[in-house]
């Protein structure tokens, strides 16, 4: 069956790996990726896919509502796949207000835009909202978050990311919108903007910078894949029930410490370094504000009910990733140039 979706932040690093698998694998959809190209969007995230014939750019802002509701009446999208947000945490540390803005305006503004094409006739229509486990708060035992955990956000990032999950859900119950929504954990990969931990490293390691360990190095993320995350989608959007939320997640937790060193070592290897060379570079640094200690998805709900596992191991993923940045420097020196610098000044100084 044809559709027309609109994947929102389609040239960022899941948007890209969402947008690719949609459009190769489903021909008969016109895929139309919107996108404001921040300094996180990134066209040549997705260069292979742009000249196929169901695949169409547009480059607008989701805080801009006229633009949305002209856009939705233009081209009568079905399915919404709203992955466009403001996604750093200690960015939103530093500005908050444009994590209101992107985060929970630019949601309200696609839900309403979403509801008023709509209107009268809902069949067949979803609005599919893409969120964190960031929004469950910090796990201070064994436990787990599961799709009922109470929502307790820490930091200005996941407090816009949980304000724009209850909007999506008040949809559903005043306007009766189709929505589905699904929280995922940390993700990593090929074409993840080097302000997250992994590309950050593996970026310093290879300039023999310093590895700047936020506090002790102890807090623990659950990591996952970022074409899994895709796959996950992919089954959330065509198989998940209206109405409902799923949790993704590896099974897959490190301490940030046990981590660095996976990528230390895989690094030395790779660059034919003496073992312990690249472990040399860490240096701890003055600890996040309001830093969550950790994350932990119990993703069992959308293994059995939708039949989705991640399919990579932590270390072929891990391996994978430093290939792809290691075959891309251009990429990495097109992004770490301009405003880069001047953010990197301004979070760890000099270094
Ligand atoms: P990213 O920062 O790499 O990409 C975000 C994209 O959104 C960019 O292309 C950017 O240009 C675009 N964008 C930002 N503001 C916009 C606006 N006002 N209008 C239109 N486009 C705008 O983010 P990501 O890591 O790919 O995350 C994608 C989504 O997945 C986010 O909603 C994030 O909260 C969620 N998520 C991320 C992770 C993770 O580990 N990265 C984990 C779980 C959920
Ligand atoms: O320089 C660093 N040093 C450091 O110790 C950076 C950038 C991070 N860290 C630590 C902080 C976290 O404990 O590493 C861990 C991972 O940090 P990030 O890559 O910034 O990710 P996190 O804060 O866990 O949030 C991520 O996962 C959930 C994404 O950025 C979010 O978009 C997603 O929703």
């Amino acid at each position: 069956m044809s559709k027309k979706i609109l994947i929102t932040g389609g040239a960022g690093f899941i948007g890209s790996h969402v947008v690719r698998l949609f459009v190769n694998k489903y021909p008969e959809y016109e895929i139309y990726n919107l996108d404001k190209l921040t300094y996180a969007g990134n066209l040549k995230n997705i260069t292979d896919i742009e000249k196929a014939p169901n695949y169409h750019f547009i480059r607008t802002d989701i805080v801009d509502a006229t633009a949305l509701h002209t856009l939705f009446s233009i081209h009568q999208f079905d399915s919404v796949i709203h992955l466009a947000a403001e996604s750093h945490v200690d960015r939103s540390i530093t500005n908050p207000l444009e994590f209101v803005m992107t985060n929970v305006v630019g949601t309200v503004n696609l839900l309403n835009a979403a509801k008023e094409c709509w209107k009268g006739n809902m069949d067949g229509k979803l609005f599919y909202h893409v969120s964190t486990d960031e929004v469950y708060g910090s796990l201070h035992d064994g436990s787990y978050f599961l799709e009922n955990t109470p929502y307790d956000p820490q930091s200005p990032y996941s407090a816009s990311k949980a304000s724009s999950d209850h909007f999506v859900r008040a949809y559903y119950n005043t306007y009766k919108l189709p929505v589905v929504l699904s929280n995922c954990s940390n993700n990593y990969g090929p074409n993840q903007f080097p302000e997250k931990l992994i590309p950050l490293f593996i970026n310093n390691i290879r300039n023999y910078k310093p590895l700047p360990v936020y506090g002790k190095g102890d807090n623990v993320r659950d990591w996952l894949y970022v074409t899994d995350h895709a796959l996950a989608i992919d089954d959330v959007f065509h198989k998940g029930k209206t109405g409902e939320t799923y949790n993704i997640g590896g099974f897959n937790e490190w301490t940030n410490l046990e981590l660095i060193k996976v990528v230390c070592k895989a690094m030395d290897k790779k660059l034919g370094r003496p073992e312990g060379e690249s472990e040399n570079l860490i240096v701890y640094v003055t600890d996040r504000a309001g830093h969550d200690l950790r994350y932990a998805i119990d993703a069992n709900k959308i293994m059995k009910e939708l039949g989705w596992e991640p399919s990579l191991q932590f270390e072929e993923g891990i391996e994978r990733t430093i290939e792809w940045y290691m075959n891309n420097q251009q990429w990495m020196d097109e992004v770490t140039s301009g405003d880069y610098a001047g953010y990197y000044a301004e979070m760890y100084g000099n270094k």
